[in-house]
C-alpha cells in the first residue's frame, strides 16, 4: 500500500508557496527544501520511501547551521511540535546520512544527553524528539512523524 501523508492544517506555513521549493515544502535560508509530515506516523524506512518517492531524501543535518536553523524553525511554529525521523541512521556500527546515490559520514551530531543508548541494543535510526528537537537513536520501525528534504528546483 502507497504511503499517503496527511495534509496539515491549512494556513500552516507548510502550505505556502514558494519561488524555488515545490508547494508544501519550506525552503531555508541555506537553500534547502524541507517537507513536515506529521501523520500518519511511519516507520523509518517507509518514511525514507516516501522521501525518495519525492525526489528528495529523509533530512540530513549537514552542519551545525543546518541543524540550528531547523530547530529554530520548529520551535516558532507549534504544529512542527513532533517526533520526526531524520535520515540518520546506523550501519556497520557507524552513524550515517542516508543519500540518494551514496552514504555520508555524520559530521556535526545534536544527540540529547545519555544518547545514543541503543537502549534495547535495535535503536538503529535517529529520530528528534522533545522541546529541544534533539536527537534520539530509536528502534527504527517505531512510527514517527518525519521530516524530508530536497535541492531547490532550478
Ligand atoms: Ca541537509
Ligand atoms: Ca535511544
Amino acid at each position: 500500500m502507497q504511503y499517503k501523508p496527511a495534509i496539515l492544517p491549512s494556513g500552516s506555513d507548510t502550505e505556502k508557496r514558494s519561488d524555488s521549493c515545490p508547494n508544501g515544502w519550506v525552503k531555508s535560508p541555506l537553500n534547502n527544501c524541507y517537507r513536515f509530515v506529521s501523520s500518519p506516523k511511519a516507520s523509518w524506512k517507509t518514511a525514507q520511501g516516501f522521501c525518495l518517492d519525492e525526489g528528495g531524501t529523509l533530512a540530513t543535518m549537514d552542519n551545525a547551521d543546518e541543524t540550528y536553523w531547523l530547530k529554530g524553525y520548529r520551535l516558532f511554529h507549534a504544529n512542527l511540535h513532533f517526533s520526526a525521523w531524520i535520515g540518520g541512521y546506523k550501519k556497520n556500527g557507524q552513524w550515517l546520512w542516508h543519500g540518494r546515490i551514496t552514504d555520508s559520514t555524520i559530521v556535526a551530531t545534536d544527540w540529547a544527553p545519555s544518547e545514543p543508548n541503543n537502549a534495547n541494543g535495535n535503536e538503529d535510526c535517529i529520530e528528534t524528539y522533545g522541546s529541544g528537537h534533539v536527537w534520539n537513536d530509536l528502534a527504527c520501525h517505531e512510527p514517527r512523524g518525519f521530516i524530508c528534504e530536497k535541492d531547490l528546483d532550478f
